[in-house]
């Protein structure tokens, strides 16, 4: 845990209940609030939100949702935090460089890998869960678009429990920026990268766990190598029989990489946009597929963090 002098200086808010967990070494899973306000739609991604606790909960970790409300950086939502994150239309999406703009205008902003992963490295949470990580984007020799979760990551000591990433995304750059970066990728239960709604983007991974307690010896030995200052990615695939229909995905990115060109979308709206593409496109489909991932990151995040509070 980062020592408490830190926390002060920075101002940012522990959910009492995730201070007492922290402070007595339990298990707690950060999760990210943009796939909250961005990632999913309204009214649904409310209780989503709620179920995406709940089954940290069930698993025996303390679920810390974490975003910017009143200008405050919170670990921890309570009820009204939560609500306002997926029903105001004034929050804006948070990466690491607006998380200070945002506090300092009072602003409320939701987080997204990096953010999220910046913000609980800093209260001494280990390990985090969400959806999909961002990467590098499609034609980024020309946009320059990689997100700057690989980057943060790159510098963060934390490990992420995600489903791959969207084949939106560059996927085979995205694997060798990550490479690069030190950032760790682990195939839980699984040689090949997840691509997020399908089991397997097609692309080989070297490590595979096949149990939290395996993801927490890992963690460990990175301690004690001094290479747990860069993060670590957990690739969970969601199961084959929950994926999407392997022809409508490939269809509907097809159309929605078409949409995003003649639209001229860029820039933070790109990620938000192909979402809301594929939701709407599959009628629903991407969105139960999301829905399943999502929860069983959740699940596997609880379980990492009690085998890492376990090891101690
Ligand atoms: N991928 C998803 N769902 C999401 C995101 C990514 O499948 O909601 C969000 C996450 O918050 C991620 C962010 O950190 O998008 C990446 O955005 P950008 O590419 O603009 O960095
Ligand atoms: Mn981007």
């Amino acid at each position: 845990m980062a020592p408490l002098y830190r926390i002060e200086r920075i101002d940012v808010q522990l959910h009492p209940e995730v201070a007492d967990a922290l402070a007595a070494g339990r298990p707690v899973v950060a999760l990210e609030s943009t796939i909250i306000s961005h990632g999913l739609p309204r009214p649904d991604n409310l209780r989503i939100a709620r179920e995406i606790e709940h089954e940290v909960r069930q698993a025996g970790a303390v679920p810390a949702t974490i975003a910017i409300v009143d200008g405050q950086a919170r670990i921890g939502l309570d009820d009204d935090a939560l609500r306002a994150v997926a029903s105001s239309d004034e929050v804006v999406k948070v990466s690491v460089r607006d998380i200070a703009t945002v506090a300092a205008r009072n602003g409320i902003g939701a987080t997204t890998v990096a953010s999220t992963a910046h913000l609980a490295a800093l209260a001494g949470v280990k390990v985090f869960a969400t959806g999909g990580l961002g990467g590098v984007h499609r034609e980024a020799r020309d946009s320059w678009d990689e997100s700057a979760d690989l980057t943060t990551l790159s510098r963060t000591p934390i490990t992420v429990v995600c489903a791959g990433v969207k084949s939106i995304l560059d996927v085979a750059a995205t694997l060798e920026r990550l490479e690069t970066l030190n950032i760790g990728v682990l195939g839980f239960g699984t040689n090949a990268f997840p691509g997020f709604y399908l089991a397997d983007s097609g692309h080989r991974l070297d490590w595979r766990v096949d149990s939290p307690a395996e993801v927490a010896a890992v963690m460990r030995a990175r301690e004690q190598l001094s290479t747990d200052g860069y993060g670590l990615v957990v690739a969970n695939p969601i199961p084959e029989a929950d994926q999407l229909d392997v022809t409508l995905h490939d269809r509907v990115l097809q159309a929605g990489l078409t949409e995003l060109d003649r639209r001229g979308v860029s820039g933070k709206n790109v990620t938000p946009f192909l979402l809301e593409f594929f939701h709407a496109q599959t009628h629903g489909a991407s969105l139960a597929a999301n829905v399943t991932l999502v929860l069983n990151n959740a699940r596997v995040a609880a379980r990492i963090a009690a085998e890492y509070a376990a090891s101690s």
